[in-house]
C-alpha cells in the first residue's frame, strides 16, 4: 500500500534514491516543525499584545541569555547534520564505482543517443542492467540540456564542448521516463527518453541483438586508423617511449604535470582539449608544437581517439 510519503515522492528505483529520499524527508519534517512553532508562537503573541484598552506595563527585562544560546545552538546543529549528511550523499552520487559500466549520453535538439562501449548507438532508449553500477558521460551537441531521471534521483547538465558525468544503480526492474530539464528551444518539453532496466542476462541479448544491426565502427578500431590515418604517431608513441610528444601507453586517468607548473589528470576533456586546442595544456617536458586538429577530426573519431587512449593501459 501506498503510506503519504511514497506519495510525495517517484519511483524509488536507484541505490541512491532512498539516501536522497531520506534527507529530503528529514529536511522537509525540520521545515515543518520549525513552521508550527513559529507560527502558533506568532498567533500567540498577535492575540495576547493585541490593541487594548487598558494596556499592561511592558517588561523591562531586554534580553534573555539562556534563551538566546538555545535557539542558536539547537538551529545550528541542525543546519550542520543537514550539511554533513548532504555532503556525505552528494559524494556519494558525485563518485562512480571503479567497475562501472560506461555509457555515453549525448544530448541535442530534441533527442537523446546512447553509445555503449561496443559503438552501439541507442536513439531514444537507455537500456541498462540490473544491479549494476552505470557511469553515463554526458555531453551535447549544440546547447545545454540537462539529463534527469527521477526515479533514480540524478540529473546532470549535457554541456556541449566538456563532458559531465552521474552515475546510478538501478534496483528495479522496469521503464522509466528521462526528461531534459533545461530548457533548450520550443521542442523542449517533447526531449524525452525512456530507461529500461532488465537482468543482467536480457541486457548482453538485448546488447547482442541491437548492435547485430550495427552501422557505427568500434571506437577503439576508429581511434587506431585515426592514430595512423591522422600521423598522431609520428609524434605519440603507443610503447611508453619518449618521443617528441608524450607517449599514449599508461596516461589514462593519471595525474601528470604542466609546463606552466600545474598538473591535470588525463581524461576525456582533457584528451579532448589537448586535440582541439593543443597550446592550452603542455606537459612538463615538451615543446608546445601540436597543431590543432580543430575542423579536422570529427566527433565520433575524438571519442574514437579517446577510446584507444583508454585501451592503450596494461591491465
Ligand atoms: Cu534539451
Amino acid at each position: 500500500m501506498k503510506t503519504f510519503i511514497d506519495w510525495l515522492m517517484p519511483e524509488s528505483a536507484s541505490t541512491i534514491s532512498p539516501q536522497v529520499d531520506a534527507i529530503t524527508y528529514f529536511i522537509f519534517a525540520v521545515s515543518l516543525l520549525f513552521f508550527f512553532i513559529i507560527v502558533v508562537g506568532m498567533i500567540h503573541f498577535v492575540i495576547k499584545y493585541r490593541r487594548q484598552e487598558k494596556l499592561e506595563k511592558t517588561s523591562g527585562v531586554d534580553h534573555n541569555t539562556a534563551l538566546e544560546i538555545v535557539w542558536t545552538a539547537i538551529p545550528t546543529v541542525l543546519l550542520v547534520v543537514m550539511f554533513v549528511w548532504g555532503f556525505r550523499v552528494y559524494l556519494d552520487m558525485s563518485i562512480a564505482p571503479k567497475d562501472s559500466l560506461e555509457i555515453k549520453v549525448t544530448g541535442q535538439k530534441w533527442f537523446w543517443t546512447f553509445t555503449y562501449p561496443n559503438g552501439y548507438v541507442s536513439p531514444g532508449e537507455l537500456v541498462v542492467p540490473l544491479n549494476q553500477p552505470v557511469k553515463t558521460l554526458i555531453s551535447s551537441k549544440d546547447v545545454i540540456h540537462s539529463m534527469f531521471v527521477p526515479a533514480f534521483r540524478i540529473k546532470m547538465d549535457a554541456l556541449p564542448n566538456r563532458y559531465t558525468v552521474a552515475w546510478f544503480e538501478a534496483t528495479k526492474e522496469g521503464t522509466f521516463p528521462l526528461y531534459c530539464t533545461e530548457y533548450c528551444g520550443t521542442s523542449h518539453s517533447k526531449m524525452l527518453a525512456t530507461v529500461k532496466v532488465l537482468p543482467y542476462d536480457q541486457y548482453l541479448k538485448w546488447l547482442d541483438d541491437a548492435s547485430s544491426s550495427m552501422d557505427g565502427a568500434d571506437p577503439v578500431a576508429l581511434g587506431e586508423k585515426i592514430y595512423a590515418r591522422n600521423a598522431c604517431n609520428t609524434c605519440h608513441s603507443i610503447d611508453g617511449s619518449s618521443m617528441i610528444g608524450p607517449s599514449w601507453r599508461n596516461i589514462w586517468s593519471s595525474s601528470q604535470n604542466l609546463s606552466d607548473g600545474s598538473s591535470v589528470v588525463v581524461d576525456e576533456n582533457y584528451i579532448r582539449e589537448s586535440i582541439l586546442y593543443p597550446q592550452k595544456k603542455i606537459r612538463a617536458g615538451y615543446q608546445g608544437v601540436m597543431p590543432s586538429y580543430q575542423g579536422l577530426l570529427k566527433e565520433n573519431e575524438i571519442e574514437g581517439v579517446i577510446a584507444y587512449i583508454k585501451s592503450l593501459e596494461d591491465k
